[in-house]
Protein backbone atom coordinates (compact mmCIF):
# COMPACT_ATOMS: atom_id res chain seq x y z
CA UNK A 1 0.00 0.00 0.00
CA UNK A 2 3.08 2.66 1.04
CA UNK A 3 4.87 1.74 -2.02
CA UNK A 4 1.71 2.51 -4.18
CA UNK A 5 1.43 5.57 -2.65
CA UNK A 6 4.90 6.38 -2.88
CA UNK A 7 5.14 4.94 -6.96
CA UNK A 8 2.04 7.64 -7.24
CA UNK A 9 2.93 9.95 -6.11
CA UNK A 10 6.86 9.92 -8.25
CA UNK A 11 4.19 9.86 -11.27
CA UNK A 12 2.61 12.71 -10.42
CA UNK A 13 5.54 14.46 -9.90
CA UNK A 14 6.84 13.43 -13.23
CA UNK A 15 3.49 14.48 -14.64
CA UNK A 16 4.02 18.27 -13.34
CA UNK A 17 7.28 18.81 -13.89
CA UNK A 18 6.74 17.61 -17.54
CA UNK A 19 3.68 19.74 -18.20
CA UNK A 20 5.59 22.82 -16.80
CA UNK A 21 8.36 22.34 -19.21
CA UNK A 22 5.91 21.90 -21.74
CA UNK A 23 2.75 24.53 -21.37
CA UNK A 24 3.25 26.55 -18.21
CA UNK A 25 4.45 29.76 -20.00
CA UNK A 26 7.41 31.39 -18.66
CA UNK A 27 6.51 34.41 -16.47
CA UNK A 28 9.71 35.69 -14.25
CA UNK A 29 12.13 37.07 -16.89
CA UNK A 30 14.96 37.31 -14.39
CA UNK A 31 15.64 33.91 -14.88
CA UNK A 32 17.03 34.32 -18.15
CA UNK A 33 20.48 33.37 -18.89
CA UNK A 34 21.35 36.73 -20.91
CA UNK A 35 24.88 36.82 -21.78
CA UNK A 36 26.27 39.78 -21.21
CA UNK A 37 24.19 40.05 -17.97
CA UNK A 38 22.21 43.39 -17.96
CA UNK A 39 22.49 46.60 -15.88
CA UNK A 40 18.81 45.54 -14.65
CA UNK A 41 16.21 42.91 -14.75
CA UNK A 42 12.98 43.41 -13.73
CA UNK A 43 9.91 41.04 -14.06
CA UNK A 44 6.55 41.18 -13.61
CA UNK A 45 5.07 38.06 -13.40
CA UNK A 46 2.70 37.53 -16.43
CA UNK A 47 4.04 36.31 -20.35
CA UNK A 48 3.48 37.63 -24.06
CA UNK A 49 2.56 35.41 -26.68
CA UNK A 50 4.35 35.27 -30.12
CA UNK A 51 2.13 34.83 -32.95
CA UNK A 52 2.69 34.19 -36.48
CA UNK A 53 1.10 37.44 -37.12
CA UNK A 54 3.25 39.82 -35.03
CA UNK A 55 3.91 43.28 -36.90
CA UNK A 56 7.74 44.82 -36.36
CA UNK A 57 6.72 48.66 -35.94
CA UNK A 58 9.35 51.44 -35.80
CA UNK A 59 9.04 55.04 -35.48
CA UNK A 60 8.39 57.39 -38.27
CA UNK A 61 10.93 59.67 -38.86
CA UNK A 62 13.96 57.24 -37.33
CA UNK A 63 15.03 55.59 -40.77
CA UNK A 64 17.97 54.39 -38.63
CA UNK A 65 15.55 51.18 -37.08
CA UNK A 66 14.50 50.40 -40.17
CA UNK A 67 17.31 48.08 -40.48
CA UNK A 68 17.08 46.92 -36.94
CA UNK A 69 13.76 46.50 -37.52
CA UNK A 70 14.79 44.08 -40.77
CA UNK A 71 17.21 42.38 -38.67
CA UNK A 72 14.73 41.43 -36.10
CA UNK A 73 11.88 40.47 -38.98
CA UNK A 74 14.33 37.95 -40.18
CA UNK A 75 15.48 36.44 -36.77
CA UNK A 76 12.16 36.19 -36.15
CA UNK A 77 11.96 33.72 -38.90
CA UNK A 78 14.26 31.63 -38.41
CA UNK A 79 12.81 30.70 -35.03
CA UNK A 80 8.99 30.84 -35.99
CA UNK A 81 9.41 30.11 -39.70
CA UNK A 82 7.26 33.23 -40.20
CA UNK A 83 9.14 36.97 -41.25
CA UNK A 84 6.78 39.62 -39.33
CA UNK A 85 5.46 41.92 -41.64
CA UNK A 86 7.36 45.68 -41.00
CA UNK A 87 5.28 49.29 -40.83
CA UNK A 88 6.21 52.14 -39.79
CA UNK A 89 3.85 53.93 -36.76
CA UNK A 90 3.43 57.84 -35.77
CA UNK A 91 1.96 56.17 -32.38
CA UNK A 92 2.65 53.47 -29.57
CA UNK A 93 1.01 50.76 -31.42
CA UNK A 94 -1.32 48.76 -28.93
CA UNK A 95 0.70 45.20 -29.82
CA UNK A 96 3.23 43.73 -31.11
CA UNK A 97 6.91 44.77 -31.37
CA UNK A 98 7.45 48.62 -31.36
CA UNK A 99 11.34 50.24 -32.36
CA UNK A 100 11.88 53.35 -30.91
CA UNK A 101 14.61 56.23 -29.93
CA UNK A 102 14.89 58.55 -27.19
CA UNK A 103 16.96 60.86 -25.34
CA UNK A 104 19.49 60.03 -23.79
CA UNK A 105 18.35 60.90 -19.94
CA UNK A 106 20.20 58.57 -18.14
CA UNK A 107 23.92 59.63 -20.04
CA UNK A 108 24.49 55.74 -21.05
CA UNK A 109 25.73 56.97 -24.44
CA UNK A 110 24.37 56.14 -27.92
CA UNK A 111 24.24 52.22 -26.95
CA UNK A 112 21.77 51.83 -24.04
CA UNK A 113 17.87 50.94 -24.35
CA UNK A 114 15.20 49.64 -22.35
CA UNK A 115 13.71 46.61 -23.21
CA UNK A 116 10.22 46.50 -21.49
CA UNK A 117 7.64 43.42 -22.38
CA UNK A 118 4.57 43.64 -21.81
CA UNK A 119 0.94 40.95 -22.40
CA UNK A 120 0.11 42.74 -25.24
CA UNK A 121 3.49 44.57 -26.35
CA UNK A 122 7.08 44.67 -26.57
CA UNK A 123 8.61 48.03 -26.56
CA UNK A 124 12.51 48.50 -27.17
CA UNK A 125 13.23 52.41 -26.81
CA UNK A 126 17.11 52.79 -27.51
CA UNK A 127 19.46 56.22 -27.45
CA UNK A 128 20.35 55.38 -30.60
CA UNK A 129 20.15 52.70 -33.15
CA UNK A 130 23.27 50.48 -32.53
CA UNK A 131 21.18 50.60 -28.72
CA UNK A 132 17.68 49.41 -30.63
CA UNK A 133 20.15 46.30 -31.94
CA UNK A 134 21.64 45.23 -28.43
CA UNK A 135 18.10 45.60 -27.67
CA UNK A 136 17.12 43.43 -30.34
CA UNK A 137 20.25 40.96 -29.75
CA UNK A 138 18.51 40.44 -25.24
CA UNK A 139 14.87 39.95 -26.76
CA UNK A 140 16.38 37.11 -28.84
CA UNK A 141 18.13 35.51 -25.62
CA UNK A 142 14.11 35.26 -24.09
CA UNK A 143 13.38 33.22 -27.01
CA UNK A 144 14.30 29.24 -27.70
CA UNK A 145 16.39 28.93 -30.66
CA UNK A 146 13.60 27.35 -32.46
CA UNK A 147 9.59 27.10 -31.93
CA UNK A 148 8.85 23.24 -31.56
CA UNK A 149 6.52 22.46 -33.99
CA UNK A 150 3.05 24.61 -33.87
CA UNK A 151 4.09 25.07 -29.99
CA UNK A 152 3.39 28.52 -29.00
CA UNK A 153 6.68 31.12 -28.09
CA UNK A 154 5.82 32.71 -24.46
CA UNK A 155 8.00 34.73 -22.93
CA UNK A 156 8.33 36.40 -19.56
CA UNK A 157 7.30 39.92 -19.12
CA UNK A 158 9.03 42.43 -17.47
CA UNK A 159 11.96 45.46 -17.79
CA UNK A 160 15.72 45.06 -18.86
CA UNK A 161 17.21 48.69 -18.97
CA UNK A 162 20.73 47.95 -19.71
CA UNK A 163 23.70 50.04 -20.98
CA UNK A 164 27.71 49.09 -21.63
CA UNK A 165 30.63 49.60 -19.38
CA UNK A 166 33.19 50.17 -21.93
CA UNK A 167 32.65 51.61 -25.45
CA UNK A 168 34.89 49.70 -27.49
CA UNK A 169 34.01 45.81 -26.90
CA UNK A 170 36.03 43.88 -29.61
CA UNK A 171 37.72 40.53 -30.93
CA UNK A 172 40.45 40.39 -33.16
CA UNK A 173 40.98 37.52 -36.12
CA UNK A 174 44.62 37.21 -37.80
CA UNK A 175 43.83 36.57 -41.34
CA UNK A 176 47.38 36.52 -42.34
CA UNK A 177 49.22 33.08 -41.09
CA UNK A 178 46.18 31.65 -42.34
CA UNK A 179 43.74 33.09 -44.44
CA UNK A 180 39.90 33.46 -44.01
CA UNK A 181 37.56 34.52 -46.70
CA UNK A 182 34.79 37.07 -46.84
CA UNK A 183 32.01 34.05 -45.33
CA UNK A 184 33.84 33.19 -42.74
CA UNK A 185 34.39 36.32 -41.52
CA UNK A 186 30.94 37.27 -41.92
CA UNK A 187 30.56 34.14 -39.58
CA UNK A 188 33.05 35.56 -37.36
CA UNK A 189 31.10 39.02 -37.11
CA UNK A 190 27.82 37.26 -36.32
CA UNK A 191 29.41 35.81 -33.33
CA UNK A 192 30.13 39.15 -32.49
CA UNK A 193 26.94 40.56 -32.68
CA UNK A 194 25.13 38.07 -30.56
CA UNK A 195 27.09 39.04 -27.81
CA UNK A 196 27.01 43.06 -28.44
CA UNK A 197 29.96 43.91 -29.65
CA UNK A 198 30.92 46.48 -31.61
CA UNK A 199 34.54 46.06 -33.29
CA UNK A 200 36.32 43.46 -34.89
CA UNK A 201 40.42 44.07 -35.38
CA UNK A 202 41.43 42.54 -38.71
CA UNK A 203 44.96 41.78 -38.28
CA UNK A 204 45.73 42.06 -42.12
CA UNK A 205 49.20 41.74 -42.72
CA UNK A 206 52.23 39.66 -41.16
CA UNK A 207 55.64 37.58 -41.99
CA UNK A 208 53.54 34.82 -43.48
CA UNK A 209 50.54 37.21 -45.41
CA UNK A 210 49.46 40.58 -47.06
CA UNK A 211 45.73 40.17 -47.00
CA UNK A 212 44.22 43.06 -48.21
CA UNK A 213 44.96 44.80 -52.40
CA UNK A 214 46.49 48.22 -52.50
CA UNK A 215 45.55 49.31 -56.19
CA UNK A 216 48.60 51.11 -56.15
CA UNK A 217 51.37 48.44 -54.49
CA UNK A 218 49.73 45.23 -56.31
CA UNK A 219 52.17 43.09 -56.28
CA UNK A 220 51.77 43.36 -51.73
CA UNK A 221 48.84 40.81 -52.48
CA UNK A 222 50.04 38.95 -55.65
CA UNK A 223 53.35 37.81 -54.08
CA UNK A 224 52.84 38.38 -50.31
CA UNK A 225 49.22 37.22 -50.48
CA UNK A 226 50.15 33.85 -52.17
CA UNK A 227 50.58 31.57 -49.07
CA UNK A 228 50.35 31.36 -45.30
CA UNK A 229 51.57 29.08 -42.36
CA UNK A 230 52.56 25.83 -43.60
CA UNK A 231 52.54 26.75 -47.38
CA UNK A 232 49.10 26.79 -48.13
CA UNK A 233 47.30 28.82 -50.95
CA UNK A 234 46.92 32.09 -48.64
CA UNK A 235 44.05 34.30 -50.45
CA UNK A 236 43.38 38.11 -49.58
CA UNK A 237 40.74 40.55 -49.95
CA UNK A 238 40.20 42.94 -53.17
CA UNK A 239 38.92 46.55 -52.40
CA UNK A 240 35.41 45.32 -52.77
CA UNK A 241 35.68 42.14 -50.64
CA UNK A 242 36.78 44.51 -47.88
CA UNK A 243 33.82 47.03 -48.90
CA UNK A 244 31.33 44.21 -48.41
CA UNK A 245 32.91 43.10 -45.03
CA UNK A 246 32.53 46.70 -43.42
CA UNK A 247 29.05 47.20 -44.75
CA UNK A 248 27.99 43.83 -42.95
CA UNK A 249 29.63 44.84 -40.22
CA UNK A 250 27.97 48.09 -40.39
CA UNK A 251 24.71 46.68 -40.48
CA UNK A 252 25.16 44.70 -36.79
CA UNK A 253 27.18 47.98 -35.65
CA UNK A 254 30.07 46.93 -35.76
CA UNK A 255 33.25 48.63 -36.94
CA UNK A 256 35.89 47.69 -38.43
CA UNK A 257 39.97 47.74 -37.10
CA UNK A 258 42.30 47.20 -40.11
CA UNK A 259 45.60 46.84 -39.02
CA UNK A 260 48.98 46.60 -40.81
CA UNK A 261 51.41 45.92 -38.68
CA UNK A 262 54.98 47.04 -39.17
CA UNK A 263 57.55 47.89 -38.93
CA UNK A 264 58.16 44.05 -37.71
CA UNK A 265 55.80 41.46 -39.18
CA UNK A 266 56.72 42.72 -42.70
CA UNK A 267 58.24 39.64 -44.65
CA UNK A 268 55.50 39.19 -46.57
CA UNK A 269 55.48 43.03 -47.97
CA UNK A 270 59.60 42.34 -48.26
CA UNK A 271 59.04 39.74 -50.07
CA UNK A 272 56.88 41.42 -52.63
CA UNK A 273 58.80 44.38 -53.29
CA UNK A 274 62.71 44.59 -53.13
CA UNK A 275 62.90 48.66 -52.60
CA UNK A 276 61.18 47.88 -49.26
CA UNK A 277 64.99 46.22 -47.85
CA UNK A 278 67.47 47.97 -46.68
CA UNK A 279 69.68 45.81 -49.29
CA UNK A 280 67.35 46.40 -51.99
CA UNK A 281 66.95 42.63 -51.86
CA UNK A 282 63.73 41.05 -51.78
CA UNK A 283 62.98 38.45 -49.05
CA UNK A 284 61.78 34.86 -49.46
CA UNK A 285 58.40 34.39 -48.75
CA UNK A 286 57.81 32.36 -45.36
CA UNK A 287 55.82 30.15 -44.10
CA UNK A 288 56.61 28.92 -40.54
CA UNK A 289 55.64 30.12 -37.30
CA UNK A 290 58.75 32.45 -35.75
CA UNK A 291 58.34 36.09 -34.91
CA UNK A 292 60.66 39.24 -34.68
CA UNK A 293 62.75 38.77 -37.68
CA UNK A 294 61.49 41.43 -40.53
CA UNK A 295 61.66 44.98 -40.47
CA UNK A 296 60.74 47.91 -42.98
CA UNK A 297 63.82 50.08 -43.74
CA UNK A 298 62.76 53.01 -41.65
CA UNK A 299 65.28 55.42 -43.31
CA UNK A 300 64.38 55.34 -46.60
CA UNK A 301 61.92 57.40 -48.17
CA UNK A 302 60.21 54.68 -50.09
CA UNK A 303 59.06 53.01 -46.97
CA UNK A 304 57.06 56.29 -45.96
CA UNK A 305 55.24 56.20 -49.74
CA UNK A 306 54.41 53.00 -49.35
CA UNK A 307 52.55 53.44 -45.98
CA UNK A 308 51.03 56.69 -46.82
CA UNK A 309 49.81 54.62 -50.23
CA UNK A 310 48.35 51.81 -47.85
CA UNK A 311 47.59 53.92 -45.06
CA UNK A 312 45.54 56.26 -47.34
CA UNK A 313 43.82 53.21 -49.50
CA UNK A 314 42.43 51.48 -46.57
CA UNK A 315 41.55 54.36 -44.40
CA UNK A 316 39.21 55.51 -47.47
CA UNK A 317 37.58 51.99 -47.41
CA UNK A 318 37.11 52.41 -43.17
CA UNK A 319 33.98 54.16 -41.90
CA UNK A 320 35.17 53.25 -38.22
CA UNK A 321 37.92 55.61 -36.80
CA UNK A 322 40.91 53.62 -35.88
CA UNK A 323 44.10 52.77 -38.19
CA UNK A 324 45.92 49.51 -35.90
CA UNK A 325 49.89 50.12 -37.28
CA UNK A 326 51.05 46.92 -34.92
CA UNK A 327 54.36 48.16 -34.29
CA UNK A 328 54.80 44.85 -31.92
CA UNK A 329 58.28 42.38 -31.51
CA UNK A 330 60.30 44.68 -34.18
CA UNK A 331 63.32 43.27 -32.87
CA UNK A 332 65.52 43.74 -35.72
CA UNK A 333 64.52 47.38 -35.78
CA UNK A 334 67.14 49.41 -33.99
CA UNK A 335 65.09 51.20 -30.91
CA UNK A 336 66.20 54.69 -32.26
CA UNK A 337 64.47 53.87 -35.81
CA UNK A 338 61.62 52.23 -34.39
CA UNK A 339 60.71 55.23 -32.26
CA UNK A 340 61.22 57.38 -35.41
CA UNK A 341 59.47 55.26 -37.78
CA UNK A 342 56.72 55.40 -35.40
CA UNK A 343 56.69 58.80 -34.50
CA UNK A 344 56.37 59.07 -38.53
CA UNK A 345 54.01 56.70 -39.54
CA UNK A 346 51.99 57.57 -36.81
CA UNK A 347 51.34 61.24 -38.19
CA UNK A 348 50.68 59.60 -41.92
CA UNK A 349 47.52 57.94 -39.93
CA UNK A 350 46.65 61.12 -38.21
CA UNK A 351 46.45 62.80 -41.55
CA UNK A 352 44.11 60.39 -42.95
CA UNK A 353 41.50 61.56 -40.29
CA UNK A 354 41.99 58.06 -38.15
CA UNK A 355 43.15 57.40 -34.96
CA UNK A 356 46.43 55.47 -34.65
CA UNK A 357 46.28 52.58 -32.50
CA UNK A 358 49.11 50.44 -31.69
CA UNK A 359 50.55 46.93 -29.82
CA UNK A 360 51.86 48.21 -26.62
CA UNK A 361 55.86 48.79 -28.05
CA UNK A 362 54.52 51.59 -29.82
CA UNK A 363 54.57 53.22 -26.16
CA UNK A 364 58.50 54.28 -26.56
CA UNK A 365 58.11 56.56 -29.26
CA UNK A 366 56.09 59.50 -28.90
CA UNK A 367 52.56 59.48 -28.93
CA UNK A 368 50.24 62.04 -30.80
CA UNK A 369 47.24 63.20 -28.88
CA UNK A 370 44.33 60.55 -28.97
CA UNK A 371 46.69 57.20 -29.96
CA UNK A 372 45.56 54.34 -28.30
CA UNK A 373 48.05 51.43 -27.08
CA UNK A 374 46.45 47.93 -26.86
CA UNK A 375 48.18 46.31 -23.76
CA UNK A 376 49.13 42.70 -24.84
CA UNK A 377 52.07 41.96 -22.97
CA UNK A 378 54.02 44.88 -21.15
CA UNK A 379 52.95 46.51 -18.06
CA UNK A 380 56.03 49.21 -18.38
CA UNK A 381 55.03 50.08 -22.23
CA UNK A 382 51.40 50.34 -21.40
CA UNK A 383 51.77 52.23 -18.60
CA UNK A 384 54.35 54.65 -20.51
CA UNK A 385 51.31 55.34 -22.71
CA UNK A 386 48.80 56.43 -20.44
CA UNK A 387 51.79 58.77 -19.10
CA UNK A 388 51.83 60.32 -22.27
CA UNK A 389 47.81 60.96 -22.59
CA UNK A 390 46.97 58.00 -24.59
CA UNK A 391 44.23 55.72 -23.99
CA UNK A 392 44.50 51.67 -23.45
CA UNK A 393 42.52 48.73 -25.23
CA UNK A 394 42.91 45.66 -22.92
CA UNK A 395 44.18 42.01 -24.27
CA UNK A 396 46.03 40.49 -21.94
CA UNK A 397 47.74 37.58 -23.85
CA UNK A 398 47.39 35.78 -19.94
CA UNK A 399 43.77 36.70 -19.97
CA UNK A 400 42.28 37.19 -23.48
CA UNK A 401 44.29 35.59 -26.06
CA UNK A 402 41.97 33.06 -28.04
CA UNK A 403 44.73 31.20 -29.39
CA UNK A 404 45.52 30.35 -25.79
CA UNK A 405 45.20 26.52 -25.36
CA UNK A 406 42.20 25.98 -22.35
CA UNK A 407 44.82 23.46 -20.79
CA UNK A 408 47.75 20.76 -21.92
CA UNK A 409 45.36 18.18 -23.46
CA UNK A 410 44.23 21.20 -25.87
CA UNK A 411 44.98 20.09 -29.27
CA UNK A 412 45.13 23.08 -30.87
CA UNK A 413 46.16 26.64 -29.67
CA UNK A 414 49.64 27.74 -27.95
CA UNK A 415 50.41 28.25 -24.29
CA UNK A 416 53.68 30.82 -24.24
CA UNK A 417 51.81 33.31 -22.03
CA UNK A 418 49.33 30.58 -20.43
CA UNK A 419 46.19 28.15 -20.39
CA UNK A 420 43.75 30.19 -20.29
CA UNK A 421 40.26 28.03 -19.44
CA UNK A 422 36.88 29.59 -19.57
CA UNK A 423 37.10 30.30 -15.94
CA UNK A 424 40.31 32.09 -16.18
CA UNK A 425 39.39 34.01 -19.12
CA UNK A 426 36.24 35.38 -17.37
CA UNK A 427 37.34 36.25 -14.07
CA UNK A 428 39.39 39.30 -14.21
CA UNK A 429 38.18 43.34 -14.61
CA UNK A 430 40.07 45.55 -16.80
CA UNK A 431 40.08 48.47 -14.54
CA UNK A 432 42.01 46.61 -12.11
CA UNK A 433 44.27 44.51 -14.22
CA UNK A 434 47.41 47.04 -13.86
CA UNK A 435 48.01 49.51 -11.08
CA UNK A 436 47.99 52.62 -11.88
CA UNK A 437 45.54 51.85 -15.47
CA UNK A 438 42.10 52.83 -14.08
CA UNK A 439 38.62 52.87 -16.13
CA UNK A 440 39.13 55.80 -17.06
CA UNK A 441 42.11 55.22 -19.15
CA UNK A 442 40.28 52.20 -20.85
CA UNK A 443 38.83 52.67 -24.02
CA UNK A 444 37.65 48.95 -23.73
CA UNK A 445 38.79 45.40 -24.10
CA UNK A 446 39.51 43.15 -26.98
CA UNK A 447 40.17 39.35 -27.18
CA UNK A 448 42.68 38.23 -30.24
CA UNK A 449 42.79 35.42 -32.35
CA UNK A 450 45.88 34.78 -33.52
CA UNK A 451 46.04 32.01 -35.96
CA UNK A 452 49.31 29.87 -36.45
CA UNK A 453 47.34 26.81 -35.91
CA UNK A 454 44.04 27.67 -36.62
CA UNK A 455 43.75 26.81 -40.41
CA UNK A 456 39.59 26.65 -40.76
CA UNK A 457 36.50 27.09 -39.23
CA UNK A 458 35.76 24.51 -37.44
CA UNK A 459 39.39 24.63 -35.26
CA UNK A 460 38.23 28.64 -35.20
CA UNK A 461 35.06 28.07 -32.96
CA UNK A 462 36.52 25.49 -30.89
CA UNK A 463 39.17 28.53 -29.63
CA UNK A 464 35.98 31.19 -29.17
CA UNK A 465 33.35 29.51 -28.04
CA UNK A 466 33.20 29.34 -25.30
CA UNK A 467 35.51 32.08 -24.21
CA UNK A 468 33.96 34.95 -26.22
CA UNK A 469 30.84 35.69 -24.59
CA UNK A 470 32.48 35.94 -21.34
CA UNK A 471 34.83 38.45 -23.22
CA UNK A 472 31.77 40.27 -23.96
CA UNK A 473 30.32 40.57 -20.66
CA UNK A 474 33.40 41.76 -19.66
CA UNK A 475 33.43 44.43 -21.77
CA UNK A 476 29.58 45.04 -21.60
CA UNK A 477 28.52 44.50 -17.63
CA UNK A 478 29.42 46.12 -14.55
CA UNK A 479 31.90 44.12 -12.45
CA UNK A 480 29.47 44.51 -9.69
CA UNK A 481 27.35 42.23 -11.61
CA UNK A 482 29.92 39.75 -12.48
CA UNK A 483 30.65 36.35 -10.86
CA UNK A 484 32.19 33.02 -12.08
CA UNK A 485 29.61 30.93 -10.41
CA UNK A 486 26.56 33.05 -11.73
CA UNK A 487 28.51 33.08 -15.31
CA UNK A 488 28.56 29.58 -15.87
CA UNK A 489 25.46 28.82 -15.13
CA UNK A 490 24.09 31.25 -17.65
CA UNK A 491 27.09 30.47 -20.17
CA UNK A 492 25.67 26.74 -19.85
CA UNK A 493 22.34 26.96 -21.49
CA UNK A 494 23.96 28.99 -24.44
CA UNK A 495 25.27 25.85 -25.32
CA UNK A 496 22.32 25.13 -27.19
CA UNK A 497 22.19 28.25 -29.06
CA UNK A 498 26.13 27.44 -29.95
CA UNK A 499 24.66 24.12 -31.05
CA UNK A 500 21.65 25.67 -32.53
CA UNK A 501 24.20 27.95 -34.42
CA UNK A 502 26.18 24.98 -35.80
CA UNK A 503 29.22 26.06 -33.68
CA UNK A 504 31.95 23.31 -32.96
CA UNK A 505 32.94 24.49 -28.89
CA UNK A 506 35.09 23.41 -26.61
CA UNK A 507 32.80 21.32 -23.15
CA UNK A 508 34.80 22.46 -20.58
CA UNK A 509 33.94 20.56 -17.61
CA UNK A 510 34.11 23.54 -15.43
CA UNK A 511 30.49 24.57 -17.49
CA UNK A 512 27.51 22.69 -15.83
CA UNK A 513 26.16 22.02 -19.62
C1 LIG B 1 52.06 37.87 -30.00
C2 LIG B 1 52.63 38.26 -31.34
C3 LIG B 1 51.88 37.63 -32.50
C4 LIG B 1 51.63 36.16 -32.25
C5 LIG B 1 50.90 35.98 -30.94
C6 LIG B 1 50.66 34.53 -30.62
C7 LIG B 1 51.49 39.99 -30.43
C8 LIG B 1 50.90 41.31 -30.22
N1 LIG B 1 52.44 39.70 -31.30
O1 LIG B 1 51.08 38.90 -29.77
O2 LIG B 1 52.60 37.82 -33.69
O3 LIG B 1 50.86 35.63 -33.29
O4 LIG B 1 51.60 36.56 -29.87
O5 LIG B 1 50.00 34.34 -29.41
Amino acid sequence: MKSKLISALIISIIMISFSSCENEPATDLTQTSFIPVPASVTATGSSFQIEKSIVVYYEEGEEGLKQTAQFLSEALAQITGTAPLIEVVQELPKEGIYLSLTEDEQNTGNEGYILTIGKELISIDATGAAGSFYGIQTLLQTLPVKAEGDQPIHIATGTVNDFPEYGYRGAMLDVSRHFFDVEDVKRFIDFLATYKMNALHLHLSDDQGWRIEIKSWPKLTEIGGSTEVGGGDGGYYTQEDYTELVNYANERHIIIVPEIDMPGHTNAALASYPELNCDGKATELYTGTEVGFSTLCTRNETTYQFVEDVVREISALTPGPFFHIGGDESHVTAHDDYVYFINRVQKIVDSHGKRVMGWDEIANASLIDNAVVQFWADIKNTTMGVEQGAKVIMSPAKKAYLDMQYDSTTHLGLHWAAYIEVDTAYDWNPATYIEGITKENILGIESPLWTETITNMDELEYMVFPRLPGFAEIGWSSPDLRNWEGYKNRLAQHGKRFEAMGIDYYKSNLVPW
